[in-house]
């Protein structure tokens, strides 16, 4: 009979390892899985009960909030603020930064989430997820949260990850020490690790990009594009297609296949000059993740985890995925860099 590890035996042998562990972590962590079980819950029979559709509001991205979305935002910010180990949080739902209540334990961590990624497939049945990042408080705890607390950089994170929510529910992450991946067993209702060590394959396969953009983008995305769809590139014959719109489903897949996602930016909307992926909540865990899997993310000019937030909701283009597939992408838009610089 297989060794069964649970996701809280893995990270308390993990914290063994962490001098100066105090248990905080752990903590946080079972409120975030217990929030992927009740989320789950609620995914599996949504079709069942008032959860699809849209609540009526419209979010700080401009966006018509999903009723199974807003659902999963309070559902996190409810459990995760009584964790006792957090002093701030951040939702892409959100305007702003949500201190956690003085009424409640608080302690140094930070958790900046995307509630229910994929939201254009909630309501059709198609896989969706929901991405973390965490961060240790930097400024004084005994004086105010101060925006730089929760405003660091990609490569500050302490963990990231995803819940994946599909033909089973799975939660990935990484604390730095590798990428680990737990499916939850509902018949025992807990997350087991099934996939330990993930590891993406240097040279991927696919590509994933909504092509429905493409007369929007610069002169360099449609070479990399190209690149990708030409029998003359690394593999000798096009890389296949795969695109399912939501970021977690398409990321996870190339991390086990191996490919890039690409998320560029493009001329649809002036007030989206640099892409439609949020930094903070959506790119930064995934590039820690996939950087951990041994990967690359950029936004073709920097490494996606060395880019300094300068706000909350800003956005980036998302170039995330294989080694060498990465490399190309990099290598194309630094040509071009050269070129005009001469
Ligand atoms: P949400 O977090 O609002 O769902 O937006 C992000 C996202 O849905 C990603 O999951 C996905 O990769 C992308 O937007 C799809 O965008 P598009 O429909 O423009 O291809």
């Amino acid at each position: 009979m297989p060794q069964q590890v649970t996701v809280t035996e893995h990270i308390l042998l993990h914290q063994k390892m962490v001098p100066g562990a105090t248990g905080q972590f752990t903590r946080l962590f079972n409120e975030l899985v217990l929030s992927a079980k009740i989320i789950t819950r609620a995914v599996t029979k949504a079709g069942l009960v008032d959860i699809l559709g849209f609540t009526g509001d419209v979010n700080i991205q401009g966006e018509e909030v999903k009723k199974l979305d807003d659902y999963a935002n309070r559902i996190l910010i409810h459990r995760l603020a009584r964790s006792g180990v957090l002093c701030a949080m951040a939702s892409e739902e959100n305007a702003d930064i949500i201190e956690v209540p003085e009424s409640l334990p608080r302690g140094d961590y930070i958790i900046i989430f995307d509630p229910l990624d994929g939201s254009s497939n909630i309501d059709v049945n198609v896989n969706i997820g929901t991405i973390f990042s965490i961060l240790k408080r930097k400024s004084d705890p005994q004086g105010p949260l101060m925006s730089s607390d929760v405003l660091q950089k990609g490569s500050e994170q302490v963990a990231a990850g995803y819940i994946l929510y599909g033909s089973s529910t799975m939660l990935v992450f990484t604390s730095g020490d590798g990428v680990h991946g737990f499916t939850l067993d509902p018949s025992v209702g807990e997350f087991l690790l099934s996939h330990p060590n993930i590891r993406i394959p240097e040279q991927g396969k696919i590509y994933s990009v909504n092509e429905g953009y493409e007369r929007y983008w610069d002169r360099d995305t449609k070479k990399a594009l190209d690149y990708f769809k030409s029998p003359k590139n690394a593999l000798h014959k096009p890389y296949s297609g795969r695109y399912i719109g939501s970021l977690v489903a398409d990321i996870h897949r190339n991390l086990l296949y191996g490919g890039i996602f690409m998320y560029p930016a493009d001329l649809r909307d002036p007030k989206k000059p640099t892409g439609k992926l949020r930094l903070t909540c959506e790119c930064n865990p995934m590039a820690f993740i996939v950087e951990q899997a041994g990967g690359l993310a950029t936004d073709g000019a920097n490494r996606i985890l060395d880019i300094e937030p300068d706000h909350l909701h800003q956005r980036v283009p998302f170039f995330c995925g294989s080694l060498n597939d990465v490399r190309v992408v990099q290598d194309i838009f630094n040509a071009e860099r050269r070129k005009k610089s001469r």
